[in-house]
């Protein structure tokens, strides 16, 4: 019988027939696409399938490094089946076989589930999962010892293990040469070093020179372009081409339309600040940001389409099947709703949607920003439900009125005196009309506003404390829109965005 040491063989066998497979499923899909990779694929469909509670956790727990750790888990688990292949097929090929196929099919058929599969989708996994199986056939007939064969001796086990280490290391240079050459081949980088942004037909409002508060400590009043944050769905970043990029504008409209690159760069292209903030923003958090965008109204694009009286929303759609409900009245309200093309001058960052991406001021991102556009289906809310809001998510966000405290630092030490206090407040569309800062209890003192970049963007305050004396305290901050002050009521991210004061704890020294 084979006896602890060669169940540790057998998992070892299966660990090195994974690892081949994944590297042999990331070389295929060097011809049929990066979605189509197995591990992305998997990794796909459980984002996919991820209930907004989890992603909640996730987004809350690891931030914007939630897909690195998704990437780990799944290598992880994916190694311990394999691990479980190995000893059931050293006990009974059959079985062991048969959870390899099992975990090929499920693959193959995740990346067939792509919004964007083609019809070799299910290649890297099938060709991934028949390499695995033979290697894992080669290798369990060399294990040291295994029912009905000699007992293991050195020179067989020394034979075994250098096949396994053989395996395993071809299967490694397998991921890392397909990741690299994937990597290399990010076809949008290049077609986006040769754009040309046009001028603007409107160009944005000259902003006031005072936007920024002028306190250390309190980020810019606009986002630089690269530490903008990120949130997608996306587990390899969608690679649009402009040249082949269409939009197509359908369903409730009188006018079925579709609009190319050059159709959008010949439009009158419309420049504008938009402060855009993620849902999942918990009350103090940094998923918001503020750039100079430039892109074509909505609303112009909208008007060739005609949508029918009785619409009332518009299904949004990525190249890799994101969806987002927004109201069609926020499109066409006058608002600066766009089709954007540029992000502070300079086309779209490729993980940021280059070429096309939505912009509407006033809606959080996932009801609105969709990233990679490439269709609007004019529809109902009655009738029609976007990705998060099957997920759990109201179907509509408009951005709730919010402030934070940026300096001090939580749970800093100040000097006694005059203590600066400052940091950031938005309340996208409707505008910031004043802040307001409170020492634990104490009443509410009306903050200084920095100047004002419009009311689509957001707007950062200072307030001095003076005489604070030594001792531990707590500060709050609320802002106020034209319609009162923001609600201190604690709720979560879900399902329409977090309310309550930001605060912070300080030691006056
Ligand atoms: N295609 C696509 N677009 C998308 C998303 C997505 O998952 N896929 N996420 C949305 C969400 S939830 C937000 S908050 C914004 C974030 O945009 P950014 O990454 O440029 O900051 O993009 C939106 N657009
Ligand atoms: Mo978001």
């Amino acid at each position: 019988m084979a006896g602890r040491r060669d169940t540790g063989f057998a998992a070892l066998a299966g660990v090195a027939a994974g690892v081949v497979t994944i590297g042999v499923g990331s070389l295929v899909a060097l011809l049929t696409g990066p979605t189509s990779d197995p591990l992305v694929a998997v990794g796909s469909a459980f984002v996919d399938a991820t209930p907004a509670w989890l992603k909640d956790f996730a987004a809350s727990t690891f931030g914007t490094a939630d897909k690195v750790v998704l990437g780990i888990g799944e290598v992880v688990v994916l190694l311990a089946l394999a691990a479980l292949a190995g000893v059931l097929a050293a006990r009974r090929w059959a079985w062991g076989a048969t959870l390899v196929v099992a975990l090929g099919a499920a693959a193959g058929l995740a990346a067939m589930a792509r919004p964007d599969a083609g019809t070799l989708a299910a290649a890297p996994a099938i060709v991934g999962a028949v390499a695995g199986l033979l290697t894992l056939r080669a290798l369990v007939r060399r294990l040291p010892a295994a029912p009905g064969r000699p007992a293991p001796d050195g020179i067989r086990r020394r034979a075994f293990l250098q096949a396994t280490a053989a395996a395993g290391a071809l299967g490694l240079v397998g991921v890392a040469v397909g990741r690299a050459i994937s990597a290399g081949a990010r076809g949008a980088q290049s077609a986006r070093a040769a754009i040309r942004i046009p001028r603007p037909a409107t160009t944005a409002a000259p902003v006031p020179a005072g936007v920024d508060v002028g306190v250390d400590g309190v980020g810019p009043w606009q986002t630089p372009a690269d530490e903008f944050y990120r949130i997608d769905t996306a587990l390899v970043v969608p690679q649009v081409d402009p040249s082949t990029w269409t939009l197509r504008v359908y369903g409730m409209v009188e006018q079925e339309i579709t609009l190319t690159w050059d159709e959008l760069l010949a439009g009158d292209l419309v420049e504008a600040w938009v402060t855009l903030a993620c849902v999942s923003n918990p009350v103090g958090g940094d998923l918001i940001g503020n750039q100079k965008w430039l892109g074509l109204p909505l609303a112009d694009v909208l008007a060739r389409a005609r949508p029918t009286a009785d619409a009332d929303m518009v299904l949004s759609r990525s190249v890799d099947g994101f969806t987002a409900s927004t109201p069609l009245a926020a499109l066409t309200d006058g608002r600066d709703a766009l089709l954007a093309i540029a992000m502070d001058g300079e086309p779209l960052p490729v993980e940021h949607g280059f070429p096309v991406r939505m912009v509407v001021p006033g809606l959080y991102g996932y009801v609105s920003a969709t990233k990679w556009v490439t269709e609007l289906r004019v529809t109902r809310f009655a009738d029609a439900t976007a990705y998060w809001t099957d997920r759990g998510w109201s179907a509509e966000g408009p951005i709730k009125t919010q402030s934070r405290i940026e300096v001090p630092r939580p749970s800093s030490s100040v000097p006694a005196g005059s203590v600066v206090v400052a940091g950031t407040a938005w309340a996208q569309h409707r505008g910031v009309t004043g802040v307001q800062v409170r020492v634990d209890d104490g009443s509410w003192n009306d903050a200084t506003l920095a100047d004002d970049g419009g009311i689509d963007s957001w707007r950062q305050w200072s307030w001095t404390w003076d005489d604070a004396e030594p001792g531990e305290y707590q500060l709050f901050v609320r802002a106020s829109d034209p319609l009162g002050p923001q609600t201190g009521a604690v709720a979560g991210v879900i399902p329409d965005g977090a309310t309550g004061y930001d605060t912070v704890r300080v030691t006056v020294t």
